[in-house]
């Protein structure tokens, strides 16, 4: 592996003129999907490939290429980027912060081992690397309201002393050998299609279900917990266009994006302007409480909106409306 790195020349691009083709890593989590959609829009439904080690539903399978991918095996990892001719690699195979406590040394494998296996194939192949990073990559000691992209970062979970670490690697290997490396770092993001899994966050998603279904939610966090958050539509978003923007025009490789903070009994009393039955009670677990009381409340992404003209377009309204009109639709 080190003489791989010691011998490398640092790395040009492919001709910008062509659609880049596309490999998603973790494909069946909560963002894959819908970002691969948005992706084919734009590039063509071939050139996009989602993978995973799980099984595709069936209208997966059916709206483009899917491939089996297990990014701890570096070898059929790199007959896939070969094969396909792979330009571009997003990275979302990973354990979130919740679950990642909960299994410490498998979060330490797919999340550390995995994306050295990623890295390391990037290098090799000249990819344009998106590696998501997320609030979860701060910790006590960082300024939480709110936290810039340059600061301390002590995270005290699995999940997020990884993230620092690809961080860290990534900008490490864009200046060291030109790597094109690209990081945002998430908040709490909210979908309907495509449930999270594992995360302190959500319970801002299981929410909106619990509205509609038994109008009541219990929620594991205390009421005044502040967290950053964002539609899933801009994320998807956001990632598309950071993805896009010219390397001459991003100062930083990861930058923070922001859209709302909000509590759980602000996104309560917003949906209880569309559902006024709707109860929630309390029962703060220590785990996922400690986590989020270590997070930052809010994020500054002044660097995004300069330097590549991140904006998001959902607010608290906005998102409420949305996601219980999206669930509407989706029982109908
Ligand atoms: C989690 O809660 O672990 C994730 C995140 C904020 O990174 N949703």
């Amino acid at each position: 592996q080190m003489s791989r790195w010691n011998s490398r020349e640092t790395c040009s691009p492919p001709p910008p003129q062509e659609n880049p083709r596309v490999l998603i890593t973790g494909g069946l989590g909560q963002l894959g999907v819908g970002l691969a959609q948005l992706l084919r829009k734009q590039y063509g439904t071939e050139n996009v490939i989602l993978s995973d080690i799980k099984k595709p539903p069936p209208d997966v399978f059916s709206s483009g290429p899917f491939v089996y991918a297990d990014v701890l095996d570096y070898k059929h990892l790199r007959e896939l980027i070969v094969n396909y001719r792979v330009t571009w690699l997003i990275h979302y195979s990973a354990l979130l912060s919740a679950v990642g406590e909960a299994n410490v040394a498998l979060a330490r494998k797919i999340n550390i081992t995995g994306l050295h296996n990623v890295l390391d194939l990037a290098l090799e192949n000249c990819l344009r690397l998106f590696v998501p990073s997320t609030i979860g990559a701060f910790g006590p000691s960082s300024p939480r309201d709110p936290a810039p992209d340059l600061c301390v970062q002590r995270p005290r979970t699995i999940y997020g002393v990884s993230k620092v670490h690809g961080e860290l690697m990534g900008e490490y290997l864009h200046h060291k050998y030109g790597l094109d490396f690209r990081c945002l770092r998430y908040p709490g993001v909210i979908s309907v299609n495509t449930p999270p899994g594992g995360g302190t966050t959500d319970y801002a998603v299981q929410i909106f279900h619990d509205a509609l279904s038994t109008g009541h939610h219990e929620c594991y966090l205390r009421p005044d917990t502040r967290l950053p958050m964002m539609h899933i539509s801009d994320c998807h978003r956001a990632t598309v266009e950071f993805m896009q923007a010219p390397e001459c025009q991003l100062s930083l490789r990861t930058y923070n994006i922001a859209a709302m903070s909000f509590t759980p009994e602000e996104v309560a009393q917003e949906i209880r302007k569309h559902l006024p039955h709707l109860k929630v009670t309390y029962n703060p677990d220590s785990v996922r409480q400690t986590i989020a009381d270590s997070w930052p409340v809010r994020f500054d992404d002044s660097n995004a909106r300069k330097d590549w003209g991140w904006a998001p377009v959902f607010g608290l309204d906005g998102l409420v409306s949305d996601m219980l009109r999206s669930i509407r639709d989706k029982r109908k």
